[in-house]
C-alpha cells in the first residue's frame, strides 16, 4: 500500500480508520515535536537539508530525495507489506498462523522487548546531537542528520506497537520513551552503549558501523517474531538500517586512506602532526566500541532468550531460513567462558545461547568490514591490520564481566590490565586529541584533513553539491 502523506502522520496503515489510535498519536506527535527541539542536532533546525523520505514500502525505490527541513521530516508509520498466510516460524506455536493481536500471556514480554528497541532509537539522536557543529563536510553533516531523522522514525514505529497494541500501559511506554535522557544519571536510557557519549566523527563512525549493525542483528530477529505486526515493522526498518552502517563503515575507510596518504608522504606512521589519526589510535576506538556493542547481545546464558524463543516472539538471525527443527529442544551450541586461568569453550542447550548465536552471526559480519578496511590499508603499501579483538575484552555483561581479558583473548590479572589498557583503548589525552581535530567545514566540496572525501556522493549527486544549505 502507498503511504499517505495527506495525513497529519504519513502511513500505510489505514490509520484514519482507527480513531482511538490516531488520537493517541497525535496526542503524542507534538511531544515528539518538542523532544526533537530539545534534543535533536542543535544548531541546524531551520537549515534545508537534502534528505531521502520514504515514499513506499517495496525495497525498490522507497525513497526520494530533496531539500527538508528536519522539524518538517515526514515521521510516521510505515510497516513492510503483510506476507498471505504468514506462520509462526519456530518455537512452541511453530505452524500456528502469525498472530495479528498480542496474546494475552505474551504481553509483558513483548512490551519489554519492544520498549528496549523504542529506547535505542532517541538515545542515538541524543548522543550525537552536538556533533553537527564539528561536521568535516557538508556531505557527512547530511548523512548525520539522515540517521538521526531514521532514527526519529524508528521511535515512531515502536511507539505504533505500543499505542497500537498495548492500550494504556503502551501510552504510559510512548511518554517514557521521550523523557529518559542518553547518560542521565536519574534517567538513563536502557542498554548500555546508549549513554556513551558520542563526542567525535570518529566515535559516530564506529557507532555507524558497530552499534548499528547491533540495531540490524536485533531487528532482525525481531522481524522474524510470530507477532506479526512487529515483523512488518522491522522489516521496513532495516531498509533504513543499511544507509548508516554504510555511513559508518565508509566513514573509517575514508579516515584510514587518509591517514595511509599522509603516512607514505611524511614516511612516519605518526600522523598526529600533520593533522591525522594515526592507526594505531583508530586500532583503540575500534577496540572500545565493538567490545561496547558486544554487550548489547545480552549474556552467553540466557532464559530470557529461550523463553523469547519458545514463545515465538524472538527468533535467530534468519530463522526461516535454518535448516533444522525450529524448537532446539535437543541441540546444543558452543559457548566461551572463562575455565581457571584460561578461556574454554563448552557445549550448552542451544535454547539458552540465542544470545550467543546471535552475537556469533553479529562478529562474522563486524570481521567483513575490517577486512575490506585492511585490504585499503594493504594497497597503501602499509605494514598493519586492524583487528577485532577477542569477544572476552572489555566486556560488562555475560561470562566475561568483571575479569580481565587482553584483546588477543589471554585473562590477565587487575595489574596487567592496569599497566596494559592505556595501549588498548583510547585515553583521555588521545580523545582530547581526536576533538581537537574536529572543527567544522561547510565549504561544499570543501573535506576535513584527517578524512578522505568520498568516491562519491549521495544519490548520484556530485560530492561538492551542498548537501546542506545552512539557515
Ligand atoms: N545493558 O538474559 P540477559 C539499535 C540485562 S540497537 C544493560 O542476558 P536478554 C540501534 C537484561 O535486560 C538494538 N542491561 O538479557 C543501534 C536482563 O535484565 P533483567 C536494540 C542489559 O534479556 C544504533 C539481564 O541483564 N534492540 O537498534 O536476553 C542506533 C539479564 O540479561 C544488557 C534490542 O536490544 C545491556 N547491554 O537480552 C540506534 C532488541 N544486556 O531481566 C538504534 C530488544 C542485558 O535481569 N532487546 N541486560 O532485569 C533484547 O532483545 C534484549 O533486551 C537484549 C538483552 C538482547 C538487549
Amino acid at each position: 500500500m502507498a503511504i499517505d502523506y495527506i495525513e497529519r502522520i504519513p502511513n500505510n496503515v489505514n490509520l484514519s480508520e482507527n480513531r482511538r489510535l490516531q488520537r493517541a498519536l497525535e496526542e503524542w506527535q507534538p511531544k515528539f515535536q518538542s523532544w526533537w527541539a530539545d534534543m535533536g542536532p542543535a544548531g541546524f533546525q531551520a537549515s534545508d537539508v537534502y534528505l531521502r523520505t520514504a515514499t513506499s514500502v517495496d525495497a525498490q525505490g522507497w525513497a526520494t530525495f530533496g531539500y527538508v527541513k528536519m522539524p518538517d521530516y515526514r515521521w510516521g508509520i510505515f510497516l513492510a507489506e503483510p506476507e498471505a498466510g504468514r506462520k509462526v516460524n519456530f518455537g512452541d506455536h511453530m505452524g500456528e498462523p502469525a498472530w495479528q493481536e498480542v496474546p494475552g500471556e505474551y504481553r509483558g514480554v513483548l512490551r519489554r522487548l519492544i520498549v528496549t528497541q523504542g529506547d535505542t532509537e532517541p538515545a542515538s539522536v541524543e548522543q550525537q546531537r552536538l556533533l553537527g557543529q564539528t561536521c568535516p563536510s557538508l556531505y557527512d553533516l547530511r548523512n548525520l542528520f539522515q540517521v538521526n531523522v531514521e532514527e526519529g522514525r524508528h521511535l515512531w514505529a515502536m511507539v505504533y506497537m505500543l499505542d497500537a497494541y498495548f492500550g494504556r500501559d503502551g501510552r504510559e511506554e510512548a511518554e517514557a520513551l521521550l523523557q529518559r535522557r542518553s547518560g542521565d544519571q536519574d534517567k538513563p536510557r536502557i542498554l548500555g552503549a546508549f549513554n556513551e557519549k558520542t563526542t567525535d566523527w570518529l566515535s559516530f563512525f564506529m557507532f555507524t558501523y558497530f552499534t548499528d549493525r547491533d540495531g540490524k542483528y536485533q531487528l532482525a530477529s525481531l522481524a522474524e517474531s510470530g507477532f506479526d505486526p512487529l515483523s512488518r515493522t522491522c522489516r521496513f526498518m532495516l531498509t533504513e538500517e543499511a544507509h548508516h552502517m554504510f555511513v559508518g563503515e565508509t566513514g573509517i575507510s575514508r579516515i584510514l586512506q587518509r591517514t595511509c596518504d599522509l603516512m607514505r608522504e611524511h614516511k612516519t606512521d605518526e600522523v598526529g602532526r600533520y593533522g591525522g589519526i594515526d592507526l594505531r589510535l583508530m586500532q583503540k576506538y575500534l577496540n572500545f566500541h565493538f567490545s561496547v556493542s558486544l554487550d548489547l547481545f545480552g549474556s552467553e546464558i540466557s532464559t530470557n532468550a529461550a523463553n523469547y524463543y519458545t514463545m515465538g516472539i524472538k527468533g535467530r538471525f534468519e530463522e526461516a531460513r535454518k535448516d533444522d527443527d525450529h524448537q532446539l529442544k535437543d541441540a546444543t551450541y558452543p559457548i566461551a567462558e572463562i575455565g581457571g586461568d584460561s578461556i574454554r569453550v563448552i557445549d550448552v542447550p542451544s535454547l539458552t545461547a540465542i544470545n550467543e548465536r546471535l552475537r556469533d552471526d553479529y562478529v562474522t559480519d563486524c570481521a567483513r568490514g575490517v577486512a575490506r578496511w585492511n585490504k585499503l590499508i594493504q594497497r597503501a603499501g602499509i605494514d598493519f591490520e586492524m583487528k577485532l579483538p577477542h569477544r572476552a575484552f572489555h566486556r560488562a555483561i555475560g561470562n566475561f564481566a568483571g575479569v580481565h581479558v587482553a584483546p588477543d583473548g589471554r585473562v590477565i590479572t587487575q595489574a596487567e590490565w592496569d599497566r596494559e589498557h592505556d595501549n588498548w583503548l583510547p585515553t583521555e589525552t588521545e580523545r582530547a586529541f581526536v576533538a581537537s581535530l574536529m572543527v567544522s567545514v561547510t565549504e561544499p566540496g570543501k573535506y576535513a584533513g584527517w578524512i578522505a572525501p568520498p568516491p562519491r556522493g549521495i544519490n548520484n549527486q556530485p560530492i561538492d553539491y551542498p548537501y546542506v544549505r545552512l539557515a
